[in-house]
């Protein structure tokens, strides 16, 4: 009786630790920190999202990220969003995001984001979605990103 109250204690607080928005993840060498993530839900009829996050570098030199690997899609890109002369958004890809000493890069709408493409199937709101960063010194971290309401515009305080 003990041991399963104990299990269901430990699975409340995980559930916990995982839908905090603001939950900070931090690589084993500590060299960063990854706060705010989250993106939006989608339906059938859309197979692409985005993922924000913000990036803390908290080591000694400059960090790297040179992609993201998700088993919930197909293609992962590193992508910035844009406005041409017009004032139209356009996304590029670009082959690293760069954060120097002591700076926090901030992956936000119509900035910097983690690009999905080809999901396999919708997010839905209220789940997470594991997601793993890869840096160019060779360190990765597996955040859980918190998926929010299609409308959201990121989490709250
Ligand atoms: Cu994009």
């Amino acid at each position: 009786m003990k041991t399963g109250l104990m299990w269901v204690t430990a699975g409340i607080i995980l559930a916990f630790m995982g839908f905090s928005a603001n939950a900070q993840q931090t690589t084993a060498d500590g060299d960063l920190v990854v706060e705010r993530a989250w993106t939006q839900a989608t339906d059938a009829d859309n197979s692409s999202a985005a993922i924000y996050f913000t990036l803390r570098n908290t080591g000694q030199a400059t960090i790297d990220l040179i992609g993201a690997r998700t088993q919930r899609a197909s293609i992962e890109v590193l992508h910035k969003t844009e406005f041409d002369t017009t004032g139209t958004a356009r996304m590029s890809a670009v082959p690293e995001l760069r954060g120097a000493l002591g700076e926090t890069l901030k992956l936000e709408p119509g900035g910097m984001h983690v690009m999905l493409i080809d999901l396999e199937m919708p997010l839905v709101e209220g789940e997470t979605l594991p997601l793993r960063l890869e840096f160019y010194d060779g360190d990765d971290i597996t955040i859980d990103v918190p998926i929010l309401a299609a409308d959201a515009s990121g989490p709250q305080e």
